[in-house]
């Protein structure tokens, strides 16, 4: 029910501003990188300990659920989302913005209940920025309400968010490119791009307004199932890049602040195969 709605959207608030403590305070310290699948895939002692945190919280609050954690994926847990209640966790999002001290980089919670995704929260601690949302209920930063923008109608009116991601092969940067390419010539004549390195804050940045549509091939149901609820409880939409229904295993998604912009930028793309998680 909705008081058990509100009370895992305010343990997930009070965890994302612990772990957004860990996060600040080692936002300008020497860090420890390593590598996962690519060289371009950095993860630090940092993501670890962070997603550990938020994890024995939520154990000790909510015994009976289940996670989804990038950390714990990357260490050989299985990526398999359930009907019980789970939580869907991105440490760092934005590990190489954190690396680099560049102040764009946040901790994702999302919980999904019968595959449902019900609240997101993301808080960008260098910038202290709390997003968050319960399905049904709108969405907030720091407290205060949230609208996606519905100025946009054309792709020649709208900034748009993509990201390049963390895989080289060559074929799919082709594809990256190809997309971008289009999007900022004529007919469509995108107003402008940013890649600002984080799915999740990208998102929020349209479920605020600030930006109109983001787009990315090879995201993680962590990167962007938060996302999905801020997104959508502003008045935006997520969609596939096919313009079905968004499918957060399926490693791509298209958001705007309306519909019509999204399918537009939906027709304009070229699908980019990728293993689902
Ligand atoms: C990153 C994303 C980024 C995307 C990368 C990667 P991480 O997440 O948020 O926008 O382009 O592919 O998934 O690895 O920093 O949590």
């Amino acid at each position: 029910g909705k008081d058990d709605l509100d009370l895992y959207h305010q343990e997930a608030i009070n965890i994302a501003k612990i772990a957004g403590k860990l996060v600040r305070d080692a936002f300008y310290a020497e860090k420890n990188i390593d590598t996962k699948d690519h060289k371009t895939d950095l993860v630090t002692e940092t993501d670890q300990e962070t997603e550990r945190i938020i994890k024995n919280h939520f154990k000790e609050k909510f015994p009976p659920h289940s996670f989804i954690g990038e950390e714990s994926v990357a260490g050989g847990e299985k990526c398999n989302l359930t009907d019980n209640p789970t939580w869907i966790i991105d440490p760092i999002d934005g590990t190489t913005n954190f690396v680099h001290k560049f102040p764009f980089s946040c901790i994702s919670i999302a919980l999904a209940i019968n595959k449902e995704l019900v609240v997101g929260v993301v808080y960008n601690p260098t910038l202290d920025e709390m997003f968050s949302a319960i399905a049904g209920c709108g969405a907030k930063c720091n407290g205060k309400p949230i609208k996606a923008s519905k100025n946009a109608t054309e792709i020649s009116q709208a900034l748009l968010i993509t990201e390049i991601g963390a895989s080289r092969e060559q074929d799919r940067i082709n594809g990256i490119m190809d997309n971008l390419q289009k999007l900022v010539l004529e007919p469509y004549l995108a107003r402008g791009v940013r890649a600002l390195g984080s799915a999740a804050l990208n998102m929020c940045f349209v479920a605020a307004g600030r930006a109109d549509a983001y787009y990315e091939f090879g995201i993680h149901c962590w990167d962007v199932a938060a996302g999905i609820v801020i997104v959508k409880e502003a008045g935006g939409i997520s969609l596939g890049a096919a313009g079905d229904p968004v499918d957060i295993m399926a490693r791509e998604i298209v958001c705007a602040g309306s519909e019509v912009l999204c399918k537009k930028i939906c027709s304009a793309l070229t699908s980019i195969p990728h293993v689902r998680d």
